[in-house]
Formats: structure tokens, C-alpha cells, sequence
């Protein structure tokens, strides 16, 4: 039997705060921005806020690089406009979960500022210092120094640094001013118990864990082989220690708190993933699961999206994971492009519809929905020309290390970055008609505004019935109303079919069919007999009334039935 559980029943909503709502017309969303719009959020019906980092950085990537875990970035406010922004949530029933981002902290922590000074300074062993190896000798005789190992930066080039104050090379999985804790070092882990208590204390909800796999090293740092070269954010996931350190750390922290955790679990299989989230082992509660995110992905290049292997992914989730190691269901969030753009088809004949379908799809699967903002008004991608159209230090690195090398063309590099450049997600909301879509009163927000905001915002779409944010609304109401969308039995009923995905929920006599048409083309779609409809609850066109054993669905069609 299942556990019923706040966070199993709940759908969570993230807010990437730097474009979400800004308050003060410097250009950049902030706190009491959200603030503002939380009447917005329990419209929609969400139980759970996901608040991308919040804290005081210098934003080399964006707060994912943390200068103080205890001060809330001044961009964004200060800790009263925090403390008012938690109250509003939980007047309004909702809770919020906030970013751990403790694999890394920024350069500019006091620890690693601390740390870079000298070999026998108190925080040296908070990050990882180790000599470079002496190389062939330059074109002086001299012997050039290389990084202690061949890792390579998710960022692009070495993820070793050199530092000359100690003429050692430090740790960065991700950017130069991104060092990595190690947390084989004892204080390091009772430091980020304190800060997490620090935040629950509060009254937060509970975390998502940044890139969380990645926190157990191998000391030794052995160069990778060609084959882990090619998949590198696996050779550094699941480490010797990491299952001992989240125990720890649920022994510590979660334990004593009613709280809720995912893990970021970039490079840890499917197989795997139990051991990180089986009830038994007191670990996390979910993980996100990169398989259907990056199904159409390879590198910076999108690929022709497959239906087959989405429906297979989602089954050989439900065959590994049951009620006891809880799953997350997500296709889009910070780090990806927009979900239309990218799973569904954005032009204006099936933007709607193919929206309304993926919303379907994510509120009626097996596990805790993740809606990231603007998904719920069907905001698609950015139109990109040039570098200078971006922001991200991930396409910056980039661009220095293909296209300025001539590795590869430019105009190569922006066309496929303009289908999977994150910042794609990170244009911001648009909210009304107005100037920059009521984001901003600024001149020029952070990162421009989309211009279909004229078409596509809040405004219009609270007040149109058939808006994808209407329609999101109802979804989440059913999830709400019926608990076999949450602990119901997954079945695909065609796993076979390249256009329709079909498949059935089932909690006891509690049985609904939802059916989906992946694409713009018409299909009729046959029944298995023995599967019987009564009536039809929610379709996201309405010529969907009739209930026969063969639906004739439109492009981008989606209907779900109550079963007899
Ligand atoms: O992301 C890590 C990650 O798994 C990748 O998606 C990564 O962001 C990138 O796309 C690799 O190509 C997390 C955060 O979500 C991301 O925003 C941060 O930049 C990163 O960690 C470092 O903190
Ligand atoms: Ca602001």
C-alpha cells in the first residue's frame, strides 16, 4: 500500500525570481515581486513554491553561486521582504522549498576567500587544492604546468583553477568562480546542517538539491578515461560517500522537520535512483530524472522528438520506481528551453493546443508535477540573432571555446542554441500588454522580454475561459479531486503507436483514460476492448464531445475520460 504525503499529493511551481515579477524598476524581479503575485499563484491552484536561489551572490551563474547561505541577495530584498513573502504563502496554504546549492559555493564566500590564502589557513580543506602536473617542456625549455587531472568544467574547459597565491589548482565543476566543498571534511557538512536549519527554522518547507549527486569525490581525482569523457556528469555523480553523506544529513536535518526534498540528480541512473529515494533509505523524498528532459537532446543540438521513447521512459519509470521511491514529473525548468517550443509545436495554429496537451500529460502522470513559470500562459522560446542576445555565462563559455576557436560556426552555434539555450527559459514573465510586459518599469529589463508578450500574458489569459492557464487550472483541480492521478496505477495502452500516447490511472474502481495526440495531424485512435469509457471529463478542444470506442482526434488533441 502507499503512504499518503503532503508532497506526493502536491503540485509544485518554480519561480526563477530574477524574471519573475520586479518591483522596484531596476530591471530585475525580486522578492516582493513574488509577493505580489501569490493572489496569481493560488488561482492556478498550486500547493508548493520552488524558489530558485534566493541568497547573496555575485551572480556568475545567476545565484547559483552563493557568497552568504544567510543573506538574502540585496537585488532581490532583504530578509523582512523574505520573511513577508513566506507569511503570504502560508496564509495562502501554499509552502515553498528553496535551493540548496551546496556542491559549490562562489569564490567570493568568506570560506574560500579564507581557503585561496595559504596552504595552512583554517578553511584550506573546504575545498579541494591539489598540485598541477609538470607537462612537456614550452618552447623556453621551461616545464609548463597542467591541471592535476583532465576533468572537464560543465562550463567549458578545465575544471581545475590555478590559483598563483598558493600556486595550487582548485575545484570547479561548473564556473572559475564556482570552487567545490569537500565535503569529506566534517566541518564542511556540519556547516551546511547549520544553514539548512537555519532556513527551516524559518519556516521553509524543505529544499531542491543542486546538482546533489555530484558532493562525493573521489580523492585521488584519476584522470577519466575517454569513455567517462564523454559522459562526464556521470563520472562525477554518486561518489564514494554519497549515500553516507545524505543520511547523515537526513539524520541531522529532514528528520526532525516535516519537510519535503528533490534531488537534482544530474548523472544518476534509473536503476540507481532507489537507492537515493526508497522510503527505507532515508535519504530524499524524489530526484529530478534527466532521461525525458534531454530525450530530444544531444549536446547543444536538439533532436527530432521521439514519442516512442518518451512513453518508454515514463514506463520503465513506473516499473522501477512504486509507491515506495516517489518520482517527479517535469519537461521543462530554468535550465532547459520552453516546454511548447520544445515538446509541443509553437506556431500559432498549435501553440494553445500543444500546451494544453503537455499540461495534460505533466498533471496526469505518475509523480509530484514540477510547472515551471510562464509555462502555465504557454510562453515559447526567444527569438536569438547573436551572442550579445545572451546572458548565460553556460553560452558565454561556450561560444569562447567553439565558435572563437572555429571549432564550430557561428552561425552553427546560435542556431542551435536558439532551440536549447537555457536562457530561452529565462526571458521574463510576461504579465500584461504594457511596456516590457508589466515585468518591469524599466527601460530594459536583465534579459529581454519575449515580444509576443503583446499575444501571449497573465492578463489575457486570467480572464479567457479557454487560456492555457484556465485550462492548467482545471487540471490541477482534478489532480486535487481525485487521488488516482496521484497514487494511481500507470498503464501505457499502446506503447507502440507514434502519434497517440493512451494511457490509464487506476486507484480501486477509480479508473480514468487520458489520450493524447502528438501531432498536428488528425488520428483516429481505436480502444483496446476492454477498455470501457463513461464519460468524458476535460478535453482541451471541444469537439470532444462524443463517447465511442474510436476517437477521431485533431492535432494536438487531449481528452480524458472517466472509465466504468
Ligand atoms: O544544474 C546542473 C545541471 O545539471 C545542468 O543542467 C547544467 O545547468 C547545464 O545545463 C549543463 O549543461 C544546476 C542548476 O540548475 C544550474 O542552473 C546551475 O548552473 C548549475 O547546477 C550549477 O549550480
Ligand atoms: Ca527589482
Amino acid at each position: 500500500g502507499y503512504q499518503p504525503t503532503w508532497w506526493k499529493e502536491a503540485v509544485v511551481y518554480q519561480i526563477y525570481p530574477r524574471s519573475f515579477k520586479d518591483s522596484n524598476g531596476d530591471g530585475i524581479g525580486d522578492i516582493p515581486g513574488i509577493t505580489s503575485k501569490l493572489d496569481y499563484l493560488q488561482k492556478l491552484g498550486v500547493n508548493v513554491i520552488w524558489l530558485s536561489p534566493h541568497y547573496d551572490s555575485p551572480n556568475a551563474d545567476n545565484g547559483y553561486d552563493i557568497r552568504d547561505y544567510r543573506k538574502v541577495m540585496a537585488e532581490f530584498g532583504t530578509m523582512a521582504d523574505f520573511d513577508t513573502m513566506l507569511a503570504g504563502i502560508k496564509q495562502r496554504h501554499m509552502r515553498l522549498i528553496i535551493d540548496l546549492v551546496v556542491n559549490h559555493t562562489s569564490d567570493e564566500h568568506h570560506w574560500f576567500v579564507e581557503s585561496r590564502k595559504s596552504k595552512d589557513n583554517p578553511y584550506r580543506d573546504y575545498y579541494f587544492w591539489r598540485d598541477g602536473k609538470p607537462g612537456p617542456a614550452g618552447p623556453d625549455g621551461k616545464t609548463r604546468m597542467l591541471p592535476p587531472n583532465n576533468d572537464p568544467s560543465f562550463f567549458s574547459g578545465s575544471a581545475w583553477q590555478f590559483d598563483s597565491a598558493t600556486e595550487q589548482y582548485y575545484l570547479h565543476y561548473f564556473a572559475v568562480k564556482q570552487p567545490d566543498l569537500n565535503w569529506d571534511n566534517p566541518k564542511v557538512r556540519e556547516e551546511v546542517y547549520s544553514l539548512m536549519r537555519f532556513w527551516l527554522d524559518k519556516g521553509v518547507d524543505g529544499f531542491r538539491m543542486d546538482v546533489i549527486p555530484l558532493i562525493s569525490k573521489n580523492p585521488a581525482f584519476p584522470d577519466l578515461t575517454p569513455d567517462q569523457l564523454h559522459n562526464y556528469g556521470n563520472a562525477y555523480a554518486n561518489g564514494p560517500h554519497m549515500h553516507d553523506y545524505l543520511q547523515e544529513m537526513n539524520r541531522n536535518v529532514m528528520a526532525k522537520y516535516d519537510v519535503m526534498t528533490v534531488g537534482e540528480a544530474l548523472g544518476i541512473s534509473l536503476e540507481q535512483t532507489p537507492l537515493m529515494v526508497g522510503e527505507n533509505r532515508h535519504e530524499l523524498n524524489m530526484i529530478f530524472n534527466f532521461d525525458a528532459i534531454r530525450s530530444n537532446r544531444e549536446g547543444i543540438k536538439l533532436k527530432p522528438f521521439d514519442l516512442l521513447m518518451l512513453k518508454a521512459i515514463y514506463t520503465h519509470h513506473a516499473e522501477v520506481l512504486d509507491t515506495h521511491s516517489w518520482d517527479t514529473v517535469f519537461l521543462s525548468n530554468h535550465d532547459n528551453p520552453r516546454i511548447v517550443s520544445t515538446f509541443g509545436d509553437d506556431s500559432a495554429e498549435f501553440r494553445v493546443p500543444s500546451a494544453k496537451l503537455l499540461a495534460t500529460m505533466l498533471l496526469t502522470l505518475r509523480g509530484t508535477p514540477f510547472l515551471y513559470q510562464g509555462d502555465e500562459l504557454g510562453m515559447t522560446n526567444y527569438p536569438f540573432r547573436s551572442i550579445n542576445d545572451f546572458d548565460d555565462i553556460e553560452v558565454k563559455n561556450a561560444y569562447k571555446a567553439n565558435v572563437l576557436t572555429g571549432k564550430i560556426p557561428e552561425e552553427t552555434f546560435i542556431a542551435d542554441l536558439r532551440h536549447t539555450s537555457r536562457d530561452n527559459s529565462r526571458t521574463p514573465m510576461q504579465w500584461d500588454e504594457s511596456a516590457n510586459g508589466g515585468f518591469t518599469t524599466a527601460a530594459k529589463p536583465w534579459l529581454a522580454e519575449n515580444p509576443n508578450y503583446t499575444q501571449i500574458n497573465a492578463n489575457a489569459e486570467v480572464a479567457d475561459p479557454n487560456s492555457i492557464y484556465n485550462y492548467t487550472r482545471k487540471l490541477i483541480d482534478l489532480r486535487h479531486a481525485h487521488q488516482a492521478f496521484v497514487y494511481g496505477e500507470y498503464k501505457d495502452l499502446d506503447p507502440e503507436n507514434k502519434s497517440i500516447f493512451a494511457y490509464t490511472r487506476a486507484l480501486g474502481s477509480d479508473r480514468y483514460l487520458v489520450v493524447l495526440n502528438f501531432s498536428s495531424g488528425p488520428v483516429a485512435y481505436t480502444l483496446p476492448a476492454k477498455v470501457k469509457v463513461d464519460s468524458l471529463v476535460l478535453s482541451n478542444l471541444d469537439s470532444a464531445g462524443l463517447v465511442t470506442d474510436t476517437f477521431n482526434l485533431a492535432g494536438w488533441e487531449a481528452r480524458i475520460y472517466k472509465l466504468k
